[in-house]
């Protein structure tokens, strides 16, 4: 009878962590890669701009008037959003690195954006790429374009105060470069009349499935603990995962029954 307690002990003890284990939320893990995706700092914090010509990516709080027919325009959400603006033709980009995590099960970007171009008295409201819009990933020092997340088109729209809520699944794009330090890059581009991209609320998240070791080590831990009680037949396949352990409680009760 000593011995069918130990195996009930170590039947009940192994379900409990085998529900726990199967019904916790680690075995999956979500991570944000971006900071101050919402520029709640006021500032750039974490951010690189890269500005060419007479332009810039400016916070905006609500009081900046761009040097476009654009007015002051609150912010998206909160005390700040990221505006782009200019006087003459430029380049503007606003990236942020991150080091894209191994075992990625899926990836997704979002953020939400106002566009005001007003190349609308021209042939071609947004040409590509030298009047548009678009959102990468590059490479980490910023000079090599690795993907092409979304873009302005001729014949969108040349004004969309939104906010417009944009979410994409980079999945793909991100399992290709793990283990890599690459970049998210906001870029606005004009060399045909003023154009405001404005963004906020940017966020960058991966879910990884590595390997449960969090999950394997508590369940080891207890199992090898009551296991000196029985056989340490339960010990290899608890080891291999959970699965196994399973598996092998199931033929234990079956052997000793
Ligand atoms: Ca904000
Ligand atoms: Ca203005
Ligand atoms: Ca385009």
């Amino acid at each position: 009878m000593v011995f069918n307690n130990a195996q009930k002990l170590l039947a009940g003890t192994l379900a409990l962590v085998l529900v726990a284990g199967m019904t916790s939320p680690a075995f999956a893990a979500s991570t944000e890669h971006i900071t101050n995706g919402d520029f709640e700092t006021g500032t750039f914090a974490g951010w690189t701009i890269v500005e060419v010509g007479e332009g810039n990516w400016f916070i905006n709080d609500g009081t900046f008037d761009p040097p476009s027919p654009l007015d002051p325009i609150a912010p998206i959400s909160g005390q700040f959003d990221a505006m782009s603006a200019q006087d003459e033709p430029s380049i503007n980009i606003l990236s942020e690195p991150f080091t894209v995590p191994t075992g990625i099960s899926s990836a997704n970007v979002s953020w939400d954006d106002r566009i005001f171009n007003f190349a609308g008295v021209e042939s071609n409201v947004f040409e590509d790429p030298n009047q548009e819009a678009r959102v990468e990933i590059l490479n980490s020092d910023g000079t090599t374009v690795l993907d092409t997340i979304w873009s302005t088109n001729p014949g969108d729209p040349d004004i969309q105060p939104g906010p417009n809520p944009r979410s994409f699944d980079i999945t793909t794009t991100l399992q290709g470069l793990e283990g890599q330090t690459v970049r998210l890059s906001f870029t606005e581009e004009d060399d045909v009349n003023y154009f405001n991209f404005i963004v906020d609320n940017i966020s960058l998240t991966t879910d990884t499935d590595n390997p449960v070791a969090g999950e394997l080590l508590s369940i080891n831990t207890s199992a090898l603990v009551i296991g000196g009680l029985s056989s340490m037949m339960w010990m290899i396949p608890a080891v291999a995962g959970i699965a196994g352990a399973g598996i092998y409680f199931v033929k234990f009760r079956a052997n000793r029954n």
